[in-house]
C-alpha cells in the first residue's frame, strides 16, 4: 500500500503573514493586503510631501544667510530635502501609484504633510532650531522606519536618516555658535526654541489613545513604536542637549522622574494640532499656494522631459528613426 503525501502550498495571505512574523521584508512584487498597500501609500506620500514642503521655511532664508559658509550649508541641506522627497516618491511608486497623482493630491489638500511646516521661520536662529529640534524629532521618528516591513521604504529611510543626522548636527553647531555670541543672539535662540518646542512634539502625531492607525501599522511592522513612545524618547534625548546649549525648554512641567527613569513633560495643545493638520495653521495656505505655483511653473519642464522620453522610446523601438 502506498501513501500519497499532500503538499499544500501556503496561500498568498499566509506567505504575507509569515514574512511579517519572521520580520522579513515585503517587496513590490509580493502579494500584500489592500489595506497594507493603502497605509503605506498614505504614510510614504505624506512623508514625501513633508520633505518637499519642508524646503519652504528654510529656503526662505537662503538669500539672507549671514555668511557664504552659512549659505552653502543651508543650500546643501535644502537640496538634501528635495532628494529625500524624490527617494520617497520613488518608494511610493513601487506600490503602484503615480508621482503626478500624489502631487495633485497634495496641492488639492487631499493628502497631508507634516504639521511642523505650517509654522513660519522668523529669524536665522530658526534655521538652527529647525535643525536641532525638527530634524532631531525626524531622526527619532525615522530611525525605526529603517526596519519597516516594506523593503523600498526601509531602504530609502537608511539614506534619509544618515543625512538627517548631519542636518541635526549642523543646526546644533549653528546654535552653539550663536550661544557663544552676543546677548541678542542668545535671546534669538531662546525665543526660537520657545516657538518650535511644542510644534516639534506634535510631529510625532496624536497621543496613543487618539491615534487610529498606530495599532494596525505596528502589527504590520510599518511602525515599530507608538507616537508617545517616540515623543518620550525625543524629550529624553533633547533635555541634556538644551542644557549643554544653555537654552531653557518652555515647559514648566518638564522634570526628571526617577521612578519612570524618564522625563515627565506637559501636554501639547492638541486643539492647535488638529487645527494645523486640517488646514488651519499659520502657514497652510501659503505653503500650498507656493507649491502649486512651483508646480505650474515647472509644467514646461515636465512636458519637455516627457516628449524627450517618448522620442527616446520610439528610437529604441526603431520607430523613431524616420522622424528623428
Ligand atoms: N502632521 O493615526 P496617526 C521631516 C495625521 S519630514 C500631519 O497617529 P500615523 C523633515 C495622520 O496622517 C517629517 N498629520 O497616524 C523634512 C493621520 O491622518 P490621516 C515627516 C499628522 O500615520 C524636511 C492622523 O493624523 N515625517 O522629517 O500612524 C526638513 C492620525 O494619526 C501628523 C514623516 O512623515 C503630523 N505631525 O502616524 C526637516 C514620518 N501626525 O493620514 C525634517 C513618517 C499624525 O489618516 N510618518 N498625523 O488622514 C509617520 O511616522 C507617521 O505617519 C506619523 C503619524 C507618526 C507622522
Amino acid at each position: 500500500m502506498t501513501t500519497t503525501e499532500h503538499h499544500v502550498e501556503p496561500s498568498v495571505e499566509e506567505l504575507f503573514d509569515d514574512t511579517i512574523a519572521a520580520d522579513q521584508r515585503i517587496e513590490p512584487r509580493d502579494w500584500m493586503p489592500d489595506a497594507y498597500r493603502a497605509t503605506l501609500i498614505r504614510q510614504i506620500a505624506q512623508h514625501a510631501h513633508s520633505e518637499i514642503i519642508g524646503m519652504q521655511p528654510e529656503g526662505n532664508w537662503i538669500l539672507r544667510a549671514p555668511s557664504l559658509r552659512r549659505k552653502a550649508i543651508l543650500l546643501a541641506k535644502v537640496q538634501d530635502e528635495a532628494g529625500h522627497g524624490l527617494y520617497l516618491y520613488a518608494a511610493a511608486e513601487t506600490l503602484g501609484v503615480d508621482r503626478a497623482e500624489l502631487t495633485e493630491k497634495l496641492i488639492n489638500g487631499k493628502q497631508k504633510y507634516s504639521s511642523i511646516f505650517n509654522y513660519p521661520a522668523l529669524s536665522y536662529a530658526d534655521i538652527g532650531v529647525i535643525g536641532w529640534l525638527v530634524d532631531g524629532a525626524a531622526i527619532c521618528n525615522q530611525v525605526p522606519l529603517c526596519r519597516c516591513s516594506y523593503g523600498p521604504y526601509a531602504r530609502a529611510m537608511i539614506r534619509v536618516c544618515k543625512e538627517e543626522s548631519f542636518h541635526q548636527r549642523q543646526g546644533y553647531e549653528l546654535l552653539m555658535t550663536m550661544m557663544r555670541g552676543t546677548e541678542a543672539q542668545r535671546e534669538m535662540v531662546q525665543e526660537s526654541t520657545n516657538r518650535w518646542w511644542w510644534p516639534s512634539l506634535m510631529m510625532f502625531g496624536p497621543p496613543d489613545g487618539d491615534s487610529p492607525n498606530t495599532q494596525q501599522s505596528m502589527a504590520w511592522g510599518i511602525k515599530r513604536h507608538t507616537n508617545d513612545e517616540l515623543r518620550q524618547r525625543f524629550v529624553d534625548m533633547t533635555v541634556p542637549q538644551a542644557a549643554a546649549l544653555g537654552v531653557a525648554l518652555p515647559d514648566p512641567d518638564l522634570r526628571w522622574n526617577p521612578e519612570r527613569g524618564k522625563h515627565d513633560y506637559g501636554e501639547p495643545d492638541w486643539t492647535e494640532f488638529k487645527a494645523v493638520i486640517t488646514g488651519g495653521g499659520p502657514c497652510n495656505a501659503q505653503r500650498i499656494a507656493h507649491r502649486r505655483a512651483a508646480h505650474d511653473n515647472g509644467g514646461w519642464v515636465r512636458e519637455a522631459a516627457s516628449v524627450y522620453a517618448e522620442k527616446q522610446a520610439a528610437r529604441a523601438s526603431g520607430g523613431g528613426r524616420a522622424t528623428a
